[in-house]
């Protein structure tokens, strides 16, 4: 069999075509997919019921194609998997009980309430094309944190970071355990069948220097050479979003093969500073995504233009927003699969 598109760019392979999938491809702004959501009840209840799980997955694949599925689950089962209390509430998103130490990791516990999502892998693999690459994915020690330390998101993690700033030798060791979490959960995955995987940084940005390298940088480190140990070469993605000038020291030192770029950094710039170490993929704004039509076909036609003959995964800067019409994801789909380069 021939070798899958979106690895081969993975490996930093010239290929014609460009692979292209979509942040949050799976989500509300699919019909299919509320349809779903109503049945599962509670949207954990999706995500552990590995059929459902496995459908919202394949979802986006049917109806437009994509290069690659990515694993239907959210990043903070992972510490609902350490014991940690979770709810996702209608409209308000997920709420957890505050903490900020994790003892020491009964692995066994934990993969017994991950398992619908390692089952879900093994359903998906089943049901997906030869040809199209399953993506994994965790969530990177740093932005869990500040959903485990805060109890919600803001944007802002203030609390956070102020509570980080002033004991950062606890929130060390508070990351060094989500270190070792990550990694066996990822390692897990990688078991159960997926091609790749992502380590979603969303609230890299939010740190100064010398915390980026600290929380950003060291933990992502060590979590690709703890996996690359087991799985020499195994391809990984990084997105530490809205990491700015700190996106360069991401992609030299952390050992990842591709990173992902929002919509806030300049791709000629990426592709000229980093783009010879590593693939990169992203920088299209959600919201062109939301506009479509000549806004939309500008918009890729300008990132297509400057990705030039880079190895270049066709993506989003950040999710799908969700009042996005699904016409304007099938016009997207529809001119990436017509592109070719020379
Ligand atoms: O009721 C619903 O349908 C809930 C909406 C929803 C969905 C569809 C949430 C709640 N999570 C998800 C799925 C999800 N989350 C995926 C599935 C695969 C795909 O991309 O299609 C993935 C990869 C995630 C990852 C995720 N969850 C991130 C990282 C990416 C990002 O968006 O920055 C983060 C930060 C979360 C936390 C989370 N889960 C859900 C919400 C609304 C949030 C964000 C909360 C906040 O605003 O801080």
């Amino acid at each position: 069999m021939t070798k899958k598109l979106l690895i081969q760019v993975l490996e930093r392979e010239y290929t014609t075509s460009i692979p292209f999938w979509l942040m949050r491809q799976a989500g509300r702004y699919l019909p299919e997919y509320r349809a779903l959501r109503a049945e599962a009840g509670s949207f954990l209840n999706l995500c552990f019921s590995p059929d459902m799980a496995a459908a919202a997955t394949l979802q986006p694949i049917d109806r437009f194609d994509m290069d690659a599925a990515i694993l239907f689950s959210d990043i903070l089962v992972v510490p609902h998997a350490l014991g940690q209390k979770l709810d996702f509430r209608e409209g308000e998103g997920p709420r957890l009980e505050p903490q900020k130490k994790i003892n020491e990791i009964n692995f066994e516990t934990f993969d017994k309430k991950l398992a619908p999502v390692y089952e879900t892998i093994r359903i998906v693999k089943k049901n997906l094309a030869g040809d199209k690459a399953l993506i994994g994915f965790a969530g990177a020690p740093w932005t869990i944190a500040c959903y485990m330390v805060q109890g919600y998101g803001d944007g802002e993690f203030s609390e956070v970071k102020k509570f980080a700033f002033n004991n950062t030798a606890e929130f060390d060791r508070l990351i060094e355990k989500l270190v070792e979490a990550t990694t066996h959960y990822l390692i897990e995955q990688i078991k159960a069948g997926v091609d790749a995987v992502q380590i979603f940084d969303s609230w890299a940005g939010l740190l100064p220097e010398p915390y980026f390298g600290r929380w950003v940088i060291i933990p992502t480190q060590n979590i690709v050479t703890n996996i690359h140990k087991l799985y020499p070469g195994f391809p990984i993605i990084g997105f530490p979003r809205r990491a700015g000038m700190f996106y360069q020291d991401y992609a030299e030192q952390t050992g990842i093969s591709c990173v992902g770029l929002d919509q806030h950094c300049s791709l000629e710039q990426a592709i000229c500073s980093f783009g010879s170490k590593v693939a990169l993929q992203g920088n299209l704004d959600p919201v062109a995504l939301l506009a479509g039509g000549k806004t939309l076909e500008g918009e890729i036609k300008r990132i297509l233009a400057e990705a030039g003959k880079s190895p270049f995964i066709f993506n989003l800067g950040h999710g799908v927003i969700k009042e996005t019409p699904p016409e304007n994801v099938a016009q997207l789909a529809k001119l990436l699969k017509s592109y070719q380069r020379e």
